[in-house]
């Protein structure tokens, strides 16, 4: 259907990792052929993607000379170029290397602190060359399988130093970025610092500059320990700190299973579609996904175009259940007695206070009231279904 093809005003990026996943897992090697970031800029924008995304290494080998990083980035950016494509958001590969094996920012020995900090710093100066906005630092390695290794107060002191040190550097070089933190539970590190949205959302509070700090919520990472992912965007977007966002599918419990977005729990999915474009959120819609190991390339493209086109039935889907009468009579009369008492419990004053204490509350009457949140899930499981 042609309403569904993706536009670059859809904001539609993906990592060079993500369609560049070889399919390697811990327990077998790579299924796929390592796809060229020229091939993949070109082969995104065809399909209709705005931009890629990258990590320092995605591009640029992490032993490469300083000849041939200039070499790599210049035909990089002559693709951009050719292909009308732009790269929004930059990262740092702060775990693939064994240097990392102990954390990056958080790592006991300082000299991969400090390496991590110098190799954060050139990947910034890539990022910036490129034209990035957005810079995300998501903490694989930044955790412990024993916790007799260090004082998790020493773990989360560390990474604030490395974090407080880059944002000056980034200040100083004039960039601008906004940093985005994303949380994980765990994998690749037995458990990860910062494991939740909530858990960053609070550490950013105790940063030098908090202003330039928000997150880049996953859908896998909160789903993976059985959280709403919809609620931790909510309370993102509520405390303004939702500069990115990383979509895929995921079941709950399981390893990181990065599936096509919508591949898992479509219901979560067209609410989480749903808060993002109700909301105003303007940032990138980032698919961080990959196909499944069992694809080949043409699979991996099927794969990119079944995460933009599920997003765009989704939104469509939300535009429908604002339009849905029988879903607005019910949140209408759910939501009817908002005013009369908003006014009153909205904020603390004398007077209300004195007003709550007079009025008489019928518990019984509350307690008996019915909801009709089962009739309103049916009609949405319907609307979703496509029989409305
Ligand atoms: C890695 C991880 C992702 C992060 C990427 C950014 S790399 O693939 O699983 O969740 O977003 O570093
Ligand atoms: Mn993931
Ligand atoms: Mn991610």
């Amino acid at each position: 259907m042609c309403a569904f093809v993706p536009k670059k005003s859809d904001r539609f990026t993906f990592g060079l990792w993500t369609v560049g996943n070889i399919g390697r897992d811990p327990f077998g090697t790579a299924v796929r052929e390592t796809i060229s970031p020229v091939t993949i800029v070109k082969k995104l924008s065809e399909l209709g993607a705005w931009g890629v995304n990258l990590h320092d290494n995605d591009l640029v080998p992490i032993d490469a000379s300083a000849a041939e990083r200039d070499a790599i980035v210049s035909e990089f950016k002559k693709a951009l170029h050719d292909y009308d494509m732009v790269v929004p958001m930059a990262t740092t590969n702060l775990f693939f290397d064994p240097a990392f094996k102990d954390g990056a920012f958080t790592s006991s020995d300082p000299k991969v602190r400090a390496y991590a900090i110098q190799k954060t710093m050139r990947s910034m100066d890539l990022g910036a060359e490129l034209g990035a906005k957005t810079y995300v630092f998501w903490g694989g390695r930044e955790g412990t399988e024993t916790d007799a290794s260090k004082d998790p107060r020493d773990g989360i002191k560390r990474y604030r130093e490395c974090l407080n040190f880059l944002a000056e550097y980034d200040l100083a070089q004039g960039y601008n970025f906004k940093f985005a933190l994303e949380p994980k539970p765990n994998e690749p590190r037995g458990d990860i610092y910062l494991p939740t949205v909530g858990a960053a959302l609070g550490f950013i509070t105790t940063l030098d500059k908090p202003e330039k700090f928000g997150v880049n919520p996953e859908y896998a990472h909160e789903t993976m320990s059985g959280l709403n992912f919809v609620h931790a965007v909510a309370q993102a977007i509520d405390a303004g700190k939702l500069f990115h966002i990383d979509l895929n599918g995921q079941k709950p419990g399981r390893y990181d299973q990065d599936y096509r977005f919508g591949a898992e729990d479509l219901k979560a999915n067209f609410f989480l579609v749903k808060l993002l474009e109700e909301s105003g959120y303007k940032g990138s819609l980032h698919f961080d996904a990959h196909a499944y190991r069992t694809e080949d390339e043409a699979g991996v493209w099927e794969f990119a175009k079944g995460c933009m086109r599920t997003y765009l039935i989704l939104k469509e889907k939300a535009q429908k259940f604002a339009a849905d009468e029988e879903i607005q009579a019910i949140l209408k009369e759910v939501h009817s007695d908002e005013q009369s008492y908003s006014s009153v419990i909205s904020q603390y004053s004398e007077a209300n206070a004195s007003k709550l204490n007079k009025t008489e509350f019928d518990r019984n009457a509350m307690g008996k009231r019915g909801y009709n949140y089962e009739k309103l899930d049916q009609l949405t499981t319907e609307l979703l279904l496509g029989v409305r």
